[in-house]
């Protein structure tokens, strides 16, 4: 009987877990150094703008198909909609690596007009950078991504969230 319970315990634990992973997007742990480098996340609420960096090729998490060092979903940027969004975009190298905003992991081309780097397909060089800036006009749960191809599949993306109100924050998120 008593090892029966503990299984039924176990089993509805697991549920509970399997259910908090279909919430895709849900936010996670608040990221402490957000303003730091490499993120640098500064916003402006009375302008209502934010910006941040992303340097591609961070470190050698995941290989080094990452952004700051987060692949495969586990960092969140959320920035509220109808913000100006300025995000700098620096291959750290030394492949090439773009950075775009897409609707999902389907997508082959940037959500918002301007929401990405030029030619995102080919990529910036190793050692450049580039920033571009957009107005997000939806709410919703969406990625930032390399669209160089192979690099998105090896986990090069991060979750962005468009939230209707609120400020913008950055979180990690267990995956
Ligand atoms: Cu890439």
């Amino acid at each position: 009987m008593r090892l029966g319970a503990v299984g039924a315990a176990a089993a509805a634990l697991i549920a509970v877990a399997a259910c908090g992973g279909d919430s895709g997007g849900s936010a996670g742990t608040p990221l402490a150094d957000a303003s730091s480098p490499p993120l640098s996340l500064t916003s402006d609420a009375g302008a209502k703008t934010v910006s941040f960096t992303l340097v591609a090729g961070y470190n050698v998490a995941n290989s080094g198909f990452n952004f700051d060092g987060y692949a495969g979903g586990n960092l969140e940027i959320d920035a509220p909609q109808g913000w100006s969004v300025t995000i700098t975009c620096s291959n750290k190298g030394p492949l090439n690596h773009s950075c775009v905003v897409v609707a999902d992991e389907a997508a082959s081309q940037a959500l918002f007009t301007g929401a990405t780097t030029q030619n995102p397909g080919a990529g910036l060089p190793a050692g450049q950078q580039a920033s571009f800036t957009f107005k997000p006009d939806r709410t919703g749960t969406f990625r930032i991504v390399c669209l160089v191809p192979g690099h998105e599949p090896e986990g090069m993306w991060i979750v962005f969230k468009v939230v209707g109100s609120g400020s913008p924050a950055a979180y990690t998120v267990t995956t």
